[in-house]
């Protein structure tokens, strides 16, 4: 219990700093966002990249991921999170995970919240460097020589990051990171979650590698979910 309390009141510190305090409280009455982002219009084809190295354990291309989109147009990696929210939700127990598997970061887009841990893993039988970048500048840089090595830091910072590895340039993934829990990404079907938000009026913010950024109103009723349907049309 006292642990709990000294974890909190040094997160509420460091997100002060930053000019935004979250505050983590039970939320009684919490309402959902659940929905799906998908794409319309002149769909857009996923390139394939040409792997140079190590194609004996990664294959000969591979998928850029950066359009994943399902035959029925729902769209795979976009994140979907709530901005400007004073309190809510405890921060996630467990740490954000990226793992490099056949010369790719897996998942493509991860999201978590500054406060959270970040583990980052290597499952290949090479060397991978996972290079993360905050607006073009080094936030994290990680050897991972070995099989099964696996890397932990704190995350303290908020915003988009760049996922890339100094040993493979085609290497991209990205790390979303807001200053609170609601922040999610959406599956193969274009679908994500938003649970125990408290009830009121919010703007969701939606960013997609390739599509952009939107922004929509949603009002949260208590107990109950909200339907949000996103579309990104070409
Ligand atoms: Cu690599």
């Amino acid at each position: 219990m006292l642990r709990t309390l000294v974890l909190t009141a040094i997160l509420v510190l460091t997100l002060s700093v930053n000019g935004w305090t979250y505050n983590q409280i039970q939320v009684t009455n919490g309402g959902t966002i659940t929905g799906r982002v998908i794409a319309t219009g002149n769909i857009p084809q996923d390139e394939t990249i040409k792997v140079t190295k190590d194609s004996q354990h990664c294959g000969d291309t591979l998928p850029r991921e950066k359009y994943v989109i399902a035959s029925d147009g729902g769209v795979r990696y976009a994140v979907v999170l709530i901005e400007n929210i004073k309190a809510g939700k405890s921060f996630p127990a467990t740490p954000v995970e990226v793992d490099n598997v056949k010369c790719a970061f897996t998942p493509h887009v991860q999201v978590g919240v500054n406060g959270q841990q970040l583990t980052i893993k290597n499952n290949d039988p090479m060397l991978h460097n996972t290079h993360i970048y905050l607006n073009k500048r080094t936030v994290y840089n990680f050897a991972l020589p070995i099989t099964g090595m696996e890397i932990k830091k704190p995350i303290k910072k908020t915003g988009i990051m760049s996922i890339e590895c100094d040993a493979h340039s085609w290497m991209q993934g990205y790390l979303y990171l807001n200053d609170n829990p609601y922040i999610a990404v959406t599956d193969e079907h274009g679908a994500f979650s938003l649970t125990d938000i408290p009830p009121g009026d919010y703007t969701v913010k939606i960013w997609h590698e390739g599509f952009g950024e939107k922004e929509q109103p949603v009002t949260v009723p208590a107990n109950a979910a909200a339907d949000l349907q996103v579309e990104f049309t070409r």
